[in-house]
């Protein structure tokens, strides 16, 4: 089997980071595949770089809606090429801990972009490029908050109010239920359980 590249997605607090490590335990015990993880925005130095622009801004330097849907496709862009290509043609898996539905949600739905004009983006951006398996793990908003302030200061997205969660979610929903590639995982669950049903996912997908 050739190899793959698997995204997981959600939103704040929603355990993707958390789950990440039992993604690789299970592609290296099971399937005996080389495993790389990658993480959006970030992952080179350039894109480390923008990471911190678009985490925590510049000073007082207003960033427009527009502006950081840029530097978020330049930041994914630059890890693309640099990383999950290169990694893919050698035969390495790769597991991002987000990737494009991230920007159509939270820029397209909760900064309400254009949805056509973010696909006009992405499209010379990426070109076809997508990832092969997408882990969506799908948690109420408020519940997300929580979990997200009891690990720390909240961040310049963060710090959004509610409704801009809201209407990432709803957009998440749409895409996942428009690509046959994408899988809904329940993240209200504890979190053994969510590592369960997404081991059942790779079990079907992959064996
Ligand atoms: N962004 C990113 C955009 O706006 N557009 C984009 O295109 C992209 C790519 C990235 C920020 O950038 C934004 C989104 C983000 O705001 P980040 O720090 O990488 O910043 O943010 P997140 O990816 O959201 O990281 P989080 O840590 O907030 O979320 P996770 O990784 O989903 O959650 P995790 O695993 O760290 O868990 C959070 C807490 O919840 C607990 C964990 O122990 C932890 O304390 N937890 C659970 N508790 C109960 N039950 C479960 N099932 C649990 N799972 C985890």
């Amino acid at each position: 089997m050739k190899a793959k590249f698997i995204v997981v997605e959600g939103l704040e607090g929603a355990g993707k980071s958390s789950l990440m490590p039992a993604v690789v335990n299970w592609l290296e015990q099971r399937l005996k595949v080389r495993v790389i993880t990658t993480r959006e925005p970030g992952g080179t130095k350039i894109a480390e770089q923008l990471r911190s622009i678009i985490k925590h801004g510049i000073e007082e330097e207003h960033l427009s809606p527009m502006g950081e849907v840029l530097l978020l496709y330049a930041a994914r862009l630059q890890l693309i090429e640099q990383v999950i290509k290169p990694a893919l043609e050698q035969e390495i898996w790769v597991v991002g801990d987000r990737h494009d539905f991230s920007t159509l949600a939270y820029q397209g739905a909760g900064r309400s972009l254009p949805f056509d004009q973010l696909k006009q983006v992405r499209d010379v951006t990426l070109g076809d490029f997508r990832p092969d398996l997408t882990l969506y793990l799908d948690l109420d908003p408020e519940l997300g908050m929580q979990r997200a302030r009891s690990r720390g200061e909240l961040d310049r997205i963060e710090r959004q109010h509610i409704d801009f969660f809201h209407r990432a979610r709803a957009r998440y929903q749409q895409l996942v239920a428009e690509e046959p590639k994408a899988v809904t995982i329940d993240a209200s669950q504890t979190p053994e359980q969510v590592q369960q049903s997404v081991l059942s996912v790779l079990e079907q997908k992959f064996c």
